[in-house]
């Protein structure tokens, strides 16, 4: 990879003096889905595929900017004096983004530069392509211009970067998991306070496998909005007599004596996947520790099941891919990951039966929606970095 980024680069570019390398991981949500704007519990992990990048200042203030991804666009450039969004630029708009909120919050980016970026996150599937290239930038200019950035501040940068520049109105479980990602562990994140907890996932007779879907996630920006907005007025509801600020602040007990003050059923609904998810993410951790891989499997196929009945953000190909895992041989949990509709499912599969699940799965997921399926063994990587 190292050398294919670096090919696309000097193509790009002319050559490759004084160049530095940065790369930038996907990620992957084992539990807690929908939780992260309700402020409770996601427990993401980095991958080790993601987005490489490289750099080099300029004597000017021009940045130009080139992906081996979307070589038809070409090279962007525009001046650091006038960072807009602009539909036709595309991807660009996510580096835009990063160095406009940067110097917003006082960095001083005084030079401009040169950035080829190649990624091998397969794109739309809910693992992060954009996130992982906003870290990327983010860690690039730390490094160059020698900011010294607090990491965490480094995630914020990027979240508002998606929020407000480009006008994605995420969480922050994205921007986290892959500019604090860690060789073999999930990160416990609560995205109300931001205390995190790395928890080590050693599979020694396990496998997680990835799963897209290959289906874009048309619906999901529309629908994505919708769901946060049916939260935000059930937590409105609830706070006429509690005093919560998120969802992610009640225990089921408490919900299940409240939740009278929803005046609407499909707002019970969402709120109820909000709270029991964020619970059925603390006792994943717990699980995870006590190395009770049976229960954590247990509490993946419950999440599912809470997404497509309660949430009701799955969708015929999810459904499809996590009902033939369930019945596999070998598979002790599989649920969807990311927004939903389309995007990806992960499972936990016993190595002695991937081989077969993939090909089996895959074989009954083309039988039944028409297209193929794909398959990625995920090995969980360190956080965005130097290479
Ligand atoms: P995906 O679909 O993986 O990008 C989205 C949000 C997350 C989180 C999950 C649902 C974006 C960019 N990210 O993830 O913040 O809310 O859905 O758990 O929309």
């Amino acid at each position: 990879m190292r050398d294919k980024i670096n090919s696309i680069f000097k193509k790009a570019f002319g050559n490759n003096n004084e160049t530095r390398t940065f790369f930038s991981p996907g990620r992957v949500n084992l539990i807690g889905e929908h939780t992260d704007y309700n402020g409770g519990n996601v427990f993401p992990c980095a991958l080790s595929f993601g987005t490489y990048g490289v750099i080099r200042l300029r004597e000017d203030n021009k940045v130009r900017m080139y992906s081996g991804n979307f070589e038809e666009i070409g090279i962007i450039e525009f001046s650091l004096e006038d960072i807009k969004y602009k539909a036709e630029d595309n991807w660009v708009n996510y580096p835009k983004g990063v160095i406009d909120v940067m110097k917003k919050h006082g960095y001083n980016i005084n030079r401009g530069f040169e950035i080829a970026v190649y990624g091998n996150i397969p794109n739309g599937a809910g693992l992060s392509s954009s996130a992982s290239l906003e870290l990327l930038i983010a860690v690039m200019m730390d490094s160059l211009f020698k900011f010294n950035i607090d990491r965490v501040e480094l995630v914020k940068i990027s979240q508002e970067a998606e929020n407000k520049f480009v006008g994605v109105n995420c969480g922050i479980m994205d921007q986290f998991a892959i500019g604090m990602g860690k060789e073999n562990n999930a990160i416990l994140l609560d995205c109300n306070t931001l205390k995190y907890t790395y928890c080590p996932i050693e599979l020694k007779d396990e496998v997680l496998i990835i799963a897209n879907t290959n289906k874009r996630r048309g619906l999901a920006d529309s629908k994505y909005n919708e769901r946060r907005s049916e939260c935000e007025k059930a937590l409105e509801e609830l706070k006429c007599k509690l005093d919560i600020t998120a969802l992610g602040e009640l225990s089921i007990n408490d919900f299940e004596e409240n939740k009278y003050l929803i005046k609407d059923d499909i707002r019970i609904k969402r709120a109820k996947h909000a709270v029991y998810e964020n619970q059925r993410t603390l006792m994943a951790k717990e699980a995870l520790g006590n190395n009770d891989l049976v229960k954590f499997g247990k509490l993946m196929n419950e999440s599912h099941i809470s997404l497509r009945d309660d949430y009701e953000v799955t969708g015929i190909e999810l459904d499809t891919l996590v009902e033939l895992a369930w019945k596999h041989e070998g598979v002790l949990g599989a649920r969807m990951t990311g927004a939903g509709f389309g995007g990806c499912t992960v499972a936990l599969v016993k190595k002695d039966n991937a081989d077969d699940f993939i090909k089996n799965v895959g074989q009954g997921y083309k039988e039944k929606i028409g297209y193929e399926a794909s398959f990625y063994i995920a090995n969980i990587g360190n956080g965005t970095r130097e290479i």
